[in-house]
């Protein structure tokens, strides 16, 4: 069947505008946080649209928004096209929204043509991936599959000391009601996701098209530093027990420990505060993020345990304390084979330029395919740039994805 993927790009790109001015940085990125009002529009906007395609809507005790059109056979287990709705802050239009958009047009290409789907198809936009509000990730996904522990909800807390809970709580989700949510993977029978790339990989090779492999694991860790405040006049320096000194030693060793690994191995410190933050003290406390990445999760390990030595040796050197405190753990993962061989040979079928690719970025998928079988298809991203405004990806190619992810649908369901 020929795809009309200049309507379907058109379509993608009106979506993805207006969903745009969800944002609490109008014109400088997007910024739409777990449990905001920019979030309540997204999901608002999606539900509506879900229902004008005739999908079957329902908001989860999550956040998350899933749209399901029924199989012939309900008691199948169903496929599941989806990403996440929320975004980190001053971050790009299509981080996670666009994947949730692309599942949307896949489902109106089954309505529009009348399949009748063997299996059940959910499309999910899926809450709080990014962690950006709270530290922590997946939580759309986890939520789904029962892996969220209430006592995080009040552990994980944003800059202003809202916890989950009370967010939820004053978003209109009873955090309670979490502890029934407990999906069984059984009902799953495919996780598929479309994703910008958000590196340079696909750009650089002229590829339309990345079919995912893998993707690395992470650890996430918040480390505070504990020091004394002081005069910054008359506080001789060997007298004083400076938290942001240990902090700034610590953190410019982190990128060597990151290229010592090497194999793609990354670390970064994204975020850092220091109390009380005035010119004139001695900082009292430093409190900053560690972000862990690897193919290889030996890598990983081996660099928090340096990370830790390290804190224990600035310490005594300084009289500080320490607490290193992890906030995601999430194994190296390989995708689906069967799937990667089925969506690969759909691209062939269709002459897209594609190629393997593994992921340097976290995504829901990462912990669905702990669970489930799941597949993910890149699109490229103009210059390698996401988790910026500057974030950009040409409409005609999520068309492309679309456009194979439909076929692949349609080929699950025949067998
Ligand atoms: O951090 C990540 O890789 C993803 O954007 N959550
Ligand atoms: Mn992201
Ligand atoms: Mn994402
Ligand atoms: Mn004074």
């Amino acid at each position: 069947m020929e795809m009309d993927l200049k309507k379907i790009g058109l379509k993608v790109k009106e979506h993805l505008e207006k969903i745009a001015s969800f944002t609490a940085t109008p014109g400088e990125g997007i910024t739409r946080l777990a449990f905001s009002l920019e979030a309540r529009k997204t999901v608002n906007y999606i539900n509506n649209e879900m229902k004008k395609i005739g999908l079957e809507t329902v908001e989860d005790y999550a956040g998350s928004i899933k749209g399901r059109i029924d199989g012939v056979d309900d008691n199948k287990a169903a496929i599941i096209i989806g990403s996440h709705y929320d975004s980190v802050k001053n971050g790009g239009n299509f981080d996670g929204i666009a994947g949730v958009i692309c599942g949307l047009e896949i489902a109106r290409l089954v309505k529009e043509n009348n399949i009748k789907l063997k299996y059940p198809l959910e499309i999910i936009g899926l809450n709080d991936e990014e962690g950006a509000r709270f530290g922590n990730g997946f939580f759309g996904s986890k939520a789904m599959l029962g892996g969220i522990d209430l006592v995080d909800l009040h552990k994980y807390k944003d800059e202003d000391g809202i916890s989950i809970y009370q967010a939820m709580d004053e978003y209109g989700l009873n955090p309670e009601s979490l502890k029934g949510m407990s999906r069984e993977a059984k009902t799953i029978k495919s996780f598929i996701e479309i994703h910008v790339e958000q590196g340079p990989v696909l750009e650089n090779n002229r590829k339309d098209i990345g079919v995912v492999e893998g993707i690395v694991g992470m650890q996430r860790y918040i480390i505070e530093i504990d020091g004394r405040a002081d005069h910054v006049g008359t506080t001789p320096m060997d007298m004083r027990v400076d938290a942001m000194e240990v902090a700034s030693r610590m953190i410019s060793g982190v990128g060597d420990l990151a290229r010592s690994e090497g194999n793609g191995t990354v670390a970064t410190v994204g975020f850092i505060k220091n109390y009380p933050n005035v010119i004139n003290i001695v900082p009292k406390k430093v409190q900053f993020s560690l972000d862990i990445r690897s193919r290889d999760n030996g890598a990983i390990e081996r660099i928090a345990n340096k990370v830790e030595q390290r804190l224990t040796d600035l310490s005594k050197e300084y009289d500080t304390e320490y607490s290193i405190e992890c906030k995601l753990s999430e194994y190296p993962v390989d995708l689906d084979k069967s799937l990667i061989k089925a969506m690969s040979e759909v691209c062939e079928a269709k002459g897209y330029n594609y190629q393997k690719i593994n992921s340097g970025a976290g995504h829901d998928s990462l912990f669905m395919a702990k669970y489930v079988d799941t597949a993910m298809l890149f699109v490229p991203s103009q210059g390698g740039r996401s988790h910026c405004k500057e974030e950009w990806t040409d409409y005609r190619y999520f068309a492309k994805a679309v456009d194979v992810v439909y076929q692949l649908l349609l080929d699950l369901n025949k067998n």
